[in-house]
């Protein structure tokens, strides 16, 4: 099958936060565009939250232009860099719905954004060669901290870029259940005590499941509960 991540690459030594350019050149490019900064000066998480993007990692989004639009693509990113960390030799897990978590600490972030019929983004964030600011210690790392070396930082990418292009593809073929039933094996929640948190509310529980929309179902006091993704945040208790 041809080839869709990648079909078109753009390469920038510095960039405000490759999901805003991507955004802005959305409507131009085909689908499968890739862009790629060494840094950004202003990468973004998910609600204006900060994301550090100093030399040496790997920050790309991919311009895509899927028939519908679907929460369940933030996974098809949580899955392809769980895959390239292993072919590393690096063992990791999704904490649902946008980290990928290694050695107890987060390696990657996913952010999906998009204007529905028109495109959607796939930005990701994974930590490579990069140093990891002091404040982010406790709760980040990166591959050259779990190797104790660094990995070349265009193998990396070009892993990826498979790897995105395998599970973009079974995306389109409509494998909806493939995708989340390997999220749900490489879940680092399902039977852990969690916190969601979005702007309204909290909600406390144990993660049973993830059902095959990509929902989170808690078991809280009150019952079963079906936690869609979108803007909610998920902490450990
Ligand atoms: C995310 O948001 O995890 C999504 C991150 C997506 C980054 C990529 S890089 C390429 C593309 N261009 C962009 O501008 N963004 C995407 P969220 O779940 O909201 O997590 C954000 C939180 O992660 C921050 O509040 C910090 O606590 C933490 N954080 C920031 N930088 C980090 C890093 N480099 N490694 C690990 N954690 C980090």
């Amino acid at each position: 099958m041809e080839r869709i991540i990648g079909r078109k690459l753009i390469t920038l030594d510095e960039v405000d936060s490759t999901n805003e350019y991507a955004k802005r050149i959305a409507q131009n490019v085909p689908e499968g565009t890739v862009v790629v900064a060494k840094r950004q000066t202003a990468g973004r998480g998910r609600r204006g939250r900060n994301w550090t993007s100093p030399e040496g990692g790997l920050w790309l989004s991919v311009v895509l232009k899927p028939p519908r639009v679907d929460p369940r693509l933030v996974f098809v990113g949580a899955l392809a860099v769980v895959d390239t960390l292993a072919d590393f030799g690096i063992e990791s897990g999704i904490k649902w719905p946008n980290d990928v978590w290694a050695g107890g600490r987060k390696i990657s972030g996913i952010l999906t954004e998009g204007k529905a019929g028109e495109y959607s983004i796939l930005g990701i964030g994974l930590n490579v060669n990069n140093a990891i600011p002091e404040e982010l210690r406790k709760m980040a790392t990166s591959m050259r901290e779990i190797l104790g070396r660094e990995v070349s930082l265009s193998e990396v990418f070009h892993t990826l870029v498979g790897n995105l292009d395998h599970w973009y593809g079974l995306f389109l073929n409509g494998r909806d259940g493939e995708i989340v039933s390997a999220l749900k094996e490489r879940s680092i929640i399902l039977g852990k005590e969690v916190r969601i948190i979005d702007d309204k509310a909290e909600l406390v529980g144990r993660a049973v499941d993830i059902d095959v929309d990509g929902a989170l179902v808690l078991e809280t006091p009150g019952g079963r509960v079906r936690v869609l993704h979108g803007d909610v945040s998920l902490r450990f208790l």
